[in-house]
Formats: structure tokens, C-alpha cells, sequence
């Protein structure tokens, strides 16, 4: 029997806010590996940990889920052209999704602050980008009017489809592990993803799947966490540019999800972020970029501060892929570039080299 997953909304097309008439516009995203990781468990003290891998989606990162029902919708409504703000995930994403559609993608991004890999992709799907002079909270500003007053589709997560596609992680981890954690853990930056697991595990609950909603530990970077100073912030800076977000779209959503399900919100150094961004395709073999390590990154500081209850069973959310933003890899614990050795053809020499025991 052919096993081909066949993409978030016809997996789940049941529990969608989606009409049968309506084009499926997909990449075969989701179906995401939840990749089991007792290294991590014992690191942060915890019964089990495993990491959602959304850097598997067809355009590295989560953004996916939600842009298949976003552009669909839109080719519904009779779009032509589709427009987000982005530090650089949705735009790749809205970028290849319009591609598929083949209608035209505009996207906003912040200048000289969203990684090579992203805008690569973005130039790879022939979106129109323009890199705004401002932050990515000038961008959603300004692609938020320009899709109010001209014939171009929103495809930012204040457009509800964006949500109903990624609540479609919450149904995955359910269906993998038999059950719902009882921590969820991610990275914050406009709060779409938070959000949405929510509605998803919500909905679970609502259908008499799960019992208790996992609660949902929510982590931003030291210099852009408007959650955790109580309102936005002006001028956000972080090394995790994906993150880099002063002005939390889904505010209020996020704030009940938050109370809702006895959550929390809190913020990680760059430090700290960086080193967990190591750890984890060190220890685990999982290579994020950077700001997908905040969700991680905060869970160790929460062990360190005792938090973790030692049989908790914990799903923390690693959101992009490791490949669009290399340069931190590519350096040393100190900032030092890291550079191959040079080495000979000469086997034994090689062997010497590599300190390899001879055994014939
Ligand atoms: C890797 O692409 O906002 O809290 O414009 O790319 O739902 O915003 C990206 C966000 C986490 C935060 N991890 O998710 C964009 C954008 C990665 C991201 C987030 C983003 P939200």
C-alpha cells in the first residue's frame, strides 16, 4: 500500500477550517519526525524529552504548515499575488508556496538582518523582496496596509489560516506519542506558533483525546522578550534574528494560551542560546539554527533554577533548520573559524593523523 504523506491539510482535512472545493496547494509538509532525545532529558533532569523536528519541512522550518493553508485559501479567494513581513522563515516559505501556486510572492524583510540562507531561498522561488528600512515590526506594519489598500493576500500569521495549518504539529505529536506532554516547550517571536499548538492540543482536549493541555513554556531572546517585560519592545536585538521581534502579533492569543494551560514565559541570553544551538547537533545530531535552540535553551535554564519536574514528560519544538544560518556553526566555542585540516592521500599518514588504532 503507498505510504506517501500527503501534506498537512489532506492528513488532517477533517479537523481543518477548509472547504472541499478549495485547491490544495502543498509540499508535502508535516509529518515532522519527533525525535526522541534522553541526552537531553539528562540534561536538563527531566522523565523524557523529544525534540519536534520542524527543520524536516519542506522549506526548513514550521512556517510551512501554516503557509499550505494560507496560499490555498488565497488561490481560493482568486489572489494573484500573495505578500508577508518576515525575519526570513515565512518569506522563504510564502515564496516557494507561491511558486507551487504559481502566482507572485512580495516580501518584506528587515535590511541586512535576515540570514543568506533564508534570502536564498527567497530569491530561489523569485519572490519580489524588498528589504525595508526598519525592523521586522516596520514590515508587518506595512505589509499589513498594503494588503488592506492593494490586490495582494496576507500571508502573515495574523491571517487565521496560518494558525489553523500549524495547530497541525499539536495533532502529530499526539498521534506519535499516544498521548499529549505535559510541558511543550518553543521559541517565542510573534507568538503565531505558540498559539497555535495550542489551539491544536485544545482541540484534542475539546474531542476528548487528551485529558490535561501540556503546559506551555514559551522563551524568547534577552533583547527582543516583550512578554517578559509586560509590553513591546522598540528596538529588539538578538543574534537569533528569526526572533528578533519587538511587537508580538498574536499578543493576546498567546497570553491565554499562557493561562490557559498554566504556562509560563521567559527569556534566554544570546549566550545561551548559542551554546544549546551547539549542544544539540553535538549531543543529538539535531542541527537547528539558532533561534530554534530557545525553546531548549530555556529549559536548562529552567533546570538550573530547579524547575523541571524529574518525571516530566517534555515535547520542546526545534523550528528551523540548522543550514540557513551555518556562520555560527562554522566558529569555534571562542569565535574562531573553524577550518579543516589539510591532510595527505597517504593512508597511514591520515590514520596517524586521525589517531586510529592499526587492527591489521
Ligand atoms: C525558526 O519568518 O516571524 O512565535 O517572519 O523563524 O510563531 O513568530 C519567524 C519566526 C521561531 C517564532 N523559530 O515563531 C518570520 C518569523 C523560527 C522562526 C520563530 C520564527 P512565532
Amino acid at each position: 500500500m503507498a505510504k506517501l504523506w500527503r501534506g498537512v491539510i489532506t492528513e488532517y482535512f477533517d479537523r481543518l477550517d477548509i472547504d472541499a472545493d478549495t485547491p490544495i496547494i502543498t509540499l508535502g509538509e508535516g509529518g515532522t519526525a519527533l525525535v526522541h532525545a534522553p541526552a537531553l532529558a539528562k540534561l536538563v533532569g527531566a522523565g523524557e524529552v523529544w525534540l519536534k523536528v520542524e527543520g524536516m519541512n519542506p522549506t526548513g522550518s514550521f512556517k510551512d504548515r501554516g503557509m499550505t493553508m494560507a496560499v490555498s485559501k488565497a488561490v481560493a479567494h482568486g489572489a494573484k499575488a500573495v505578500i508577508c513581513a518576515s525575519t526570513g522563515n515565512t518569506s522563504a516559505s510564502a515564496a516557494a508556496y507561491a511558486a507551487k501556486a504559481g502566482i507572485k510572492s512580495v516580501v518584506l524583510i528587515p535590511e541586512g538582518k535576515i540570514t543568506l540562507g533564508k534570502l536564498a531561498q527567497a530569491i530561489a522561488h523569485k519572490a519580489e523582496i524588498l528589504q525595508v528600512q526598519g525592523n521586522f515590526d516596520d514590515c508587518l506594519v506595512l505589509a499589513r496596509d498594503l494588503s488592506e489598500h492593494y490586490a495582494v493576500h496576507l500571508v502573515n500569521s495574523v491571517n487565521p489560516d496560518r494558525l489553523e495549518g500549524q495547530k497541525t504539529a499539536s495533532f502529530e505529536v499526539f498521534d506519535a506519542l499516544g498521548f499529549a506532554p505535559d510541558y511543550h516547550v518553543m521559541p517565542v517571536g510573534n507568538a503565531g506558533n505558540y498559539s497555535a499548538y495550542f489551539k491544536g492540543y485544545l482541540e484534542l482536549q475539546q474531542a476528548g483525546q487528551i485529558k490535561n493541555l501540556p503546559k506551555q513554556l514559551g522563551f524568547q531572546a534577552e533583547g527582543a522578550a516583550p512578554f517578559i517585560a509586560g509590553h513591546p519592545i522598540a528596538k529588539p536585538e538578538t543574534i537569533a534574528t528569526a526572533i528578533r521581534i519587538g511587537n508580538p502579533a498574536s499578543w493576546d492569543l498567546a497570553l491565554n494560551a499562557q493561562k490557559v494551560s498554566g504556562g509560563e514565559f521567559d527569556f534566554v541570553t544570546d549566550q545561551e542560546i548559542l551554546s544549546m544551538h551547539r549542544w544539540l547537533s553535538n549531543e543529538i545530531g539535531v542541527f537547528v539554527e539558532p533561534s530554534s535552540a530557545t525553546g531548549a535553551a530555556g529549559l536548562l535554564k529552567f533546570a538550573k533554577l530547579g524547575k523541571v519536574d524529574s518525571k516530566a514528560k517534555i515535547v520542546i519544538t526545534v523550528t528551523g533548520h540548522g543550514l540557513k544560518d551555518v556562520g555560527w556553526a562554522l566558529k569555534d566555542e571562542s569565535g574562531n573559524d573553524v577550518e579543516p585540516t589539510s591532510c595527505s592521500k597517504d593512508a597511514a599518514q591520515v590514520a596517524e593523523l586521525l589517531g586510529l588504532e592499526r587492527i591489521k
